[in-house]
């Protein structure tokens, strides 16, 4: 073969590359507007299995070698492939809770506290509502080091059906009354979808717990509530999974929801759970909603609540939460990890005043 030849092939496997470039995109191209035209139909599936398997067919009875059968199909279906995460692409770009969706932060203000502002912001409180008094001591406490919301569980979903399961609406009412009495918003877990209406009257910000991250009914519900939403991580939930959590109660018309890392399930037990410290900036790219980190039971250790809520600071968090009780020891849940009101006073020197 002379050289001139094996040039002149050299440059048309050049030109048939450009082509196959050119028809690929084409190809990606009808692929959008396809998925574009279901979704006009009020179609949501954008894989046809059918569709694709007919396809695939057309291509085999067409083929006329040299390649086999079996070749071509393989580099079909990584072309399908392809498509389809084009279209999966462009799907998250349209999550209400996505920063392609809305680039500016979104800044939910609690009390005066503004969630997302660039400030850190902080809620503390006990594990649960066990009585006035209890939840009295820790109000005046937040409130002599001038921050502006309390935490404490009234429904408290646990681990073991035999443990303290909160006190439910009255432990609601003395938060309420409490946060009246000290200046105080409040912040409590709802379980039910049921009974967020009636604790949206109790409430200033709705808890939606670990447990029940992908209790969807719940999600609903609390996008159709004028409350803001902090949202925890499930345990064993993705970032993909916790954004969609998210979306489930933005889709519903709520878009004040703060994200909240409260630790992830892994095989190290040094830890209660596995602070997924690199969630927070993730999050803060993926999506425009304020992201607080949980220190206490993403830790459950309190020698490691200052160290970890620095990191979250570090890191780009918008705010930390954290379990304080007057007498942790005799608490009736998280006993081995809420503050007391020396290691409180510590945390705030510490990490809070600066
Ligand atoms: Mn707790």
């Amino acid at each position: 073969m002379s050289k001139a030849k094996l040039e002149q092939l050299r440059s048309e496997l050049d030109k048939v590359n450009l082509e196959i470039l050119e028809l690929i995109n084409k190809r990606g191209e009808l692929v959008k507007q396809t998925a574009q035209a279901k979704e006009n139909h009020g179609a949501d599936k954008n894989y046809d299995p059918v569709r694709e398997r007919d396809m695939l067919e057309l291509i085999k009875k067409n083929n006329t070698g040299p390649f086999k059968n079996a070749t071509i199909i393989h580099l079909f279906k990584e072309i399908f492939k392809a498509g389809l995460e084009l279209q999966e692409k462009d799907h998250t770009n349209d999550l209400l809770v996505s920063r392609k969706h809305k680039i500016d932060n979104t800044i939910i203000d609690v009390n005066g506290a503004k969630f997302g502002d660039g400030a850190p912001r902080y809620i503390f409180g006990p594990c649960a509502v066990e009585s006035y008094e209890q939840v009295a001591q820790v109000a005046e406490q937040i409130k002599n080091k001038g921050l502006k919301i309390i935490r404490g569980g009234a429904f408290k979903p646990r681990t073991s059906p035999y443990d303290f399961q909160g006190l439910g609406f009255d432990g609601l009412k003395i938060l309420k009354e409490i946060a009246d009495e000290f200046g105080l918003a409040v912040v409590s877990e709802i379980v039910s979808p049921s009974d967020i209406e009636k604790a949206a009257e109790y409430l200033d910000v709705i808890q939606i717990g670990a447990r029940n991250m992908q209790n969807f009914e719940l999600l609903k519900a609390a996008g159709e509530v004028n409350k803001p939403i902090v949202l925890k991580r499930g345990m064993s939930a993705t970032v993909s999974d916790f954004i969609n959590a998210a979306e489930y109660i933005h889709s519903r018309g709520n878009g004040e929801i703060i994200l909240c890392e409260r630790g992830i399930r892994t095989y190290e037990t040094s830890t209660r759970n596995t602070l997924d410290i690199t969630a927070v900036p993730i999050l803060k790219q993926e999506t425009h909603l304020p992201v607080i980190v949980d220190v206490t039971h993403s830790t459950g250790r309190r020698d490691l609540l200052i160290p970890a809520a620095k990191a979250a600071l570090a890191i780009g968090a918008d705010g930390i939460m954290a379990e304080v009780h007057p007498d942790p020891a005799v608490a009736l849940s998280d006993a081995q990890q809420q503050m007391d009101f020396d290691q409180f006073d510590q945390f705030y020197n510490e990490v809070v005043k600066k």
